[in-house]
């Protein structure tokens, strides 16, 4: 397998740093502050350590941002008096008298600061209200160490928006979650939230004409609040285009719908065109309606920040290069407009190449929609690696950055971290260090054991979308050699399997601390499935190496009792797959699936393997491996992966739109024949479906077709137990057809029912 690097990722140097990092249980602490996420652009250190001082004077608190006074005030100082006599501590703005002296030093950024650490005085200069915010909060990351360095920091952000979108599909995250993640982006300094769950029928249909209901309407309007006291612009997004009919009814429910997020206090909007077919797609009337937006609405009231819209071809691959659907937009759409884009691909990291392209054919710098750590394509994985990849020279040519999080908010915040650092300051991106930052601000007092969970946690596995990360980097290369050595019929190096012992260990001991940890409950209770899954991995792998040494010792009385108890404990992970996170799309609860798993499964194999061979014996050697194939010359379904529960295999659901040309199939093929039960498929339309033809065979030569009926959006067959291996639907019809594919099952008699 192949996949790219980005330079600024240096992996050799990393690996050996992270090998360092987990053999020495180094602490991850934020006393350097090289250490400080985001990274100033610039700043300046003086040898001395300063003392926070027993009491301050405040000047300049009548005038400054109140947000910025109350998080110094109540944050910072809280405990401690005001006292003429104190400290002084200048805040404000650049034109406030509190701080006119030091105009000269805040960056001229919108969104800049000047902050100044003596032992005479502290000087928190905003050039914008955000600006002296933001000052404060670095002063707060520089406490955190319990000492105050004497510093001058000149700081400002590269990338002008930068954020979170809230665009996956599955569970909203809850109201509180999203209070403790707007007050988690005002100490990341991002300045954007951008609120648009795909499952919120308020936000698309069926329900984006109507208000929200009292009880939504009163936790937004708590949201807008909780923003505005941590400077996050909350944008409020709206999914029209399912069944937006281009009339003037439907363009005034549509601002009527914005007027009443108004009233609740919105001040920034956002329409998105993701995801859909038919008439909502036309790139005129979506062009038409968001300038109409804008000119009647954005711009008649005084406070409303500019308009962001997302396209329906809002990657590269999926635009059509005979059409001019992005050039259209380009031209028609007022230039204050924003337009998101997910780069070259749904899901992949943004390249100078890849946003010339986009540029030049909307004529503004994107927006830029990143799709990561969003799960909802992959929802048995948590992603928790380090974000990586993004091109670190690109922040001119782009107006924001906003990345899609994962149903799980609190695990979400290890990437989201590291996304505000990246965007702050692009060029000193150190993907590494903001990844051990971000976990260590999420747990401190457990972050060498979420570090340990993160690390094996990274990877997608395969997915429609073919986009992957490394995954246990501080083991992979001694996997890689044990294994290659055993496989080879080597003994392997005995030093090589003590090392994966003791990371077997420290997996272990780090799921057990994890589980209990009462700093992050509602962290540990999003991750909680794959904590116990990983438990029972690292337990696993643990005696698959004592396995291993028993069989070249010939202890095969040991060997044997070893044995049974990995099947027992294989038994157990399947249980924890089947039971936990029952989603209806990726069901289930993988983790370490890059390199931990497959050492195990493989080390496993080859041992019992030898065993057999040794002895006679045919002790089972099943691992999870999936027997079944999927085949298809649908280019967005060929790679999509199989799922198989008991009885029934299933193609792993895609989210967006898919375009399923003349002619072309979709064909589960099984490991052996079977007796049919039925095949059940849902295309997410409820229009009769007349273009497609099901078919079984036995050979995979000879078909035969079999009838559907459709009752809503799902056809159903019923196989009436005739025996099948292959099942086959292929478009019928003489053009494209656009249908989503929510669900393609098929099930059968396992052997054993007969
Ligand atoms: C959706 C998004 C989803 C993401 C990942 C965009 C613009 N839209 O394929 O809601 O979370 O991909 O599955 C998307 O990315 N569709």
């Amino acid at each position: 397998m192949s996949y790219a690097f980005n330079t600024s990722f240096d992996m050799k140097k990393n690996v050996c740093l992270l090998a360092v990092c987990f053999v020495c249980h180094l602490i991850v602490s934020a006393q350097n502050v090289d250490d400080l996420q985001p990274l100033p652009q610039e700043y300046t250190l003086k040898e001395s350590v300063l003392k926070l001082p027993v009491s301050y004077r405040l000047e300049g608190k009548q005038d400054a941002n109140p947000h910025a006074v109350e998080a110094l005030v109540n944050g910072i100082f809280s405990g401690k008096q005001p006292d003429e006599a104190g400290m002084p501590v200048y805040i404000g703005e650049r034109n406030d008298k509190s701080v006119r002296k030091y105009r000269k030093l805040i960056p001229s950024h919108d969104e800049g600061y000047y902050l100044s650490v003596s032992s005479q005085r502290i000087v928190l200069a905003g050039h914008d209200e955000r600006g002296t915010f933001y000052a404060v909060q670095t002063l707060r990351r520089l406490l955190d160490s319990g000492q105050l360095p004497e510093i001058e920091v000149k700081d400002y952000p590269s990338v002008r928006y930068r954020g979170v979108v809230e665009g996956f599909y599955g569970t909203p995250w809850s109201h509180e979650a999203r209070l403790r993640q707007l007050d988690f982006y005002g100490e990341t300094k991002l300045n954007t939230y951008i609120y648009g769950p795909k499952d919120d029928p308020y936000h698309s249909s069926p329900h984006w004409r109507l208000p929200y209901p009292e009880k939504e309407a009163a936790q937004l309007k708590e949201l807008v609040a909780a923003a505005g006291k941590n400077e996050v612009d909350f944008v409020w997004a709206i999914h029209p285009g399912k069944d937006i009919k281009w009339n003037q009814e439907d363009r005034d429910l549509l601002l009527a719908k914005f007027e009443d997020m108004y009233r609740l206090g919105v001040r920034s909007f956002a329409v998105f065109f993701d995801d859909i077919s038919g008439e909502g797609t036309n790139p005129d009337k979506q062009a038409e309606l968001l300038n109409y937006i804008d000119e009647h609405f954005v711009r008649t009231k005084q406070d409303v920040t500019p308009l962001i819209m997302c396209p329906t071809e809002y990657n590269k691959s999926w635009s059509n290069p005979k059409g001019n659907y992005l050039t259209t937009l380009g031209e028609k759409l007022n230039p204050s407009i924003q337009i998101m884009w997910t780069g070259d691909r749904v899901i992949s990291n943004i390249t100078a190449d890849g946003l010339a392209w986009i540029n030049s054919r909307i004529r503004r710098p994107a927006y830029i929609w990143w799709n990561f750590p969003v799960s909802d394509y992959v929802r048995d994985h948590l992603l928790l690696g380090p974000v990586y990849g993004n091109d670190t020279t690109i922040a001119d040519g782009l107006s924001g950055f906003v990345a899609n999080p994962m149903e799980h908010a609190e695990a979400s915040k290890i990437a989201i971290y590291s996304v505000a650092s990246y965007a702050w300051n692009p060029v000193k991106y150190d993907a590494w260090k903001a990844w051990r930052q971000a976990i260590h601000t999420i747990l401190p007092g457990a972050s060498d054991e979420l570090a340990c969970l993160a690390i094996h946690s990274s990877d997608l596995g395969v997915n429609g979308h073919g986009f992957r990360r490394d995954e246990s980097q501080n083991i992979q290369p001694v996997a890689e050699r044990f294994l290659a050595k055993y496989k080879s019929g080597d003994r392997y190096d005995e030093a090589d399997r003590q090392l994966l012992l003791r990371t077997f260990e420290r997996m272990q001991e780090s799921s057990d601390i994890l589980l209990t940890n009462k700093e992050n409950e509602a962290l540990v209770s999003e991750i909680k499935p794959w904590l116990l899954q990983f438990k029972l991995l690292a337990e696993t792998g643990e005696e698959v190496m004592k396995m291993v040494e028993y069989l070249s010792q010939d202890s095969l009385s040991c060997f044997l009792r070893k044995y049974r108890h990995i099947r027992a404990l294989q038994q157990r992970m399947f249980y924890v797959d089947q039971t936990f996170n029952q989603n209806p799309y990726q069901p289930g609860v993988k983790i370490g699936t890059k390199v931990i798993k497959p050492l195990i499964d493989q080390t496993f194999v080859e041992a019992v393997g030898r065993y057999n061979k040794q002895s006679g014996e045919k002790l089972e050697m099943v691992t999870d491996y999936i027997p079944h194939k999927l085949h298809s010359n649908v280019e967005q379904i060929k790679n999509l992966p199989l799922q198989v529960k008991a009885n029934r295999v299933m193609i792993s659901p895609a989210n967006e739109v898919i375009r399923w040309n003349s002619g072309k199939y979709v064909e589960i093929e099984l490991d052996q024949s079977y007796l049919g039960e039925k095949v059940q498929i849902d295309f997410g339309v409820e229009t009769k479906c007349m273009w497609g033809r099901l078919e079984v065979s036995i050979d995979g030569n000879e078909w035969k077709q079999v009838d559907f009926v459709q009752r809503g959006r799902t056809l159903t067959t019923d196989l009436q137990k005739i025996p099948f291996r292959f099942v086959r639907f292929t478009n019928i019809s003489d053009q494209e057809q656009q249908v989503y594919l929510r669900q393609f099952i098929v099930s059968y008699v396992l052997p054993k029912d007969e």
